[in-house]
């Protein structure tokens, strides 16, 4: 029996979190793509930002990526937040972008340069405590090109230095969350590779460590709903940054290459208790819009997940538990397809009823005009993108 309040109740709670760097231009290696009325810095990231809060109502937070939305004054820019309905999500430390950061970050080999990145990973911890952040999200392009490049083991020691330093400055109530990446940029190693390394850094830290997991961020085939059923049964599942993928990271919206696979691994969410604010799950995105507009882009993907959610939660566990206990494969397998084949769009529609904002988030976006107005006001000045 599927109890249907808490069904609405939960997805009326579910936060989705937008990244600051999918509002800016991007692009591929071969050419980032202009377009219109895009942000010129962090402030206009945030109004951006608020627009996808407005029209989805659960969209409350946005990352920030520093330097790209470095400011003046972080307390000015949380309290700019604030007004527009808005907070500061996690704050992501950009370790990758300099040239120092050419042999990698905190495994680099000079100690200067290891120094350079910690006092950066350190210097967002300090904006984190001006903003209210909760997480930090560490994500490092850190690794090697050749065979004998460097030391395998030596780079986990600097890595595991680093990190704990990090982590002794954290406050009490906040997090370190680490990404992995399976390959790029570096192609030989990555020094964190996989969710084992990540968790095994994780175990060594303590409690406030916890695993990220970018849904693009896997070896095609990874049954990244595996990963995401054994870290949160440990709690050490700290959020996701979601998007998909039809080849390796290509950031596209999630929900768009395999909303199959969405489910799965929402449903082991729901099963495992993700969904629950207690279980400490960040429900983040990370995309690049590089030729489609940005801002419906982000509220379609905020709807995907949404779709994604609500399926699961129609998922009959009682039912589900007696097929498994029954060995019944083909009922317990049935009991998932029939819940991933509902039409969930009904619902969210009332969900959103219920949140006092429109059925329909795309079209009353393109109704509220205010494309128009940013494209008009927003003239001059350097667009945000990579690097800016
Ligand atoms: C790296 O590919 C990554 O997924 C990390 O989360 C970065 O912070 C983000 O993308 C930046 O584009
Ligand atoms: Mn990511």
């Amino acid at each position: 029996m599927i109890d249907h309040v808490a069904v609405r109740a939960a997805l009326r709670a579910q936060h989705i979190e937008t990244p600051s760097w999918a509002y800016g231009d991007s692009g591929t290696r071969f050419k980032v793509f202009a377009q219109e009325g895009v942000p010129r810095d962090a402030y206009e990231k945030i109004d951006d930002a608020a627009q996808v809060h407005r029209f989805t109502g659960v969209a409350p937070t946005v990352a920030l990526h520093i330097p790209w939305d470095a400011v003046a004054d972080y307390a000015d820019l949380a309290r700019y937040a604030r007004d527009r309905g808005v907070g500061i999500g996690a704050i992501n430390p950009n370790v990758f972008q300099e040239d120092d950061y050419r042999l990698g970050s905190v495994c680099h080999p000079d100690a200067g340069v290891r120094r350079k990145a910690l006092d950066h990973l350190l210097e967002c911890v300090d904006i984190m405590d001006v903003t209210g952040s909760a997480d930090l999200s560490l994500w490092f392009a850190d690794g090697t090109n050749y065979p004998g490049q460097d030391s395998i083991a030596a780079r986990q020691e600097r890595l595991s230095e680093a990190l704990r330093t990090v982590y002794a400055r954290l406050g009490p109530t906040q997090r370190m969350l680490l990404e992995y990446k399976l390959f790029e940029p570096a192609f030989y190693t990555m020094d964190v590779p996989d969710w084992g390394t990540s968790y095994a850094h994780c175990v060594d830290l303590g409690p406030a460590a916890r695993v990220l997991v970018d849904t693009g961020h896997h070896a095609p085939g990874t049954n990244i709903e595996f990963i995401v059923a054994f870290l949160l049964g440990r709690s050490r599942l700290g959020g996701f940054h979601f998007n998909s993928r039809f080849y390796a990271d290509d950031d596209l919206m999630v929900g768009a290459a395999d909303p199959y696979q969405l489910f799965r691994i929402m449903v082991e969410i729901v099963l495992g208790g993700g969904l629950s604010a207690a279980a400490g799950v960040a429900f983040m995105l990370d995309q690049c819009h590089n030729i489609e507009p940005k801002i419906p882009a982000l509220i379609r993907s905020v709807m995907n997940v949404q779709e994604a959610t609500a399926k699961a939660l129609l998922v009959d566990a009682e039912a589900l538990r007696g097929y498994q206990a029954a060995g019944d494969v083909l009922a317990a397998n049935a009991v998932l397809t029939d819940a991933f084949a509902t039409d969930v769009r009904p619902l969210l529609a009332s969900v959103r009823e219920e949140l006092g904002i429109d059925r329909d988030p795309i079209a009353a976006y393109h109704r509220s005009g205010y494309f128009e107005k940013i494209r008009e006001e927003r003239v001059g000045g350097a667009a945000a993108g990579w690097g800016a």
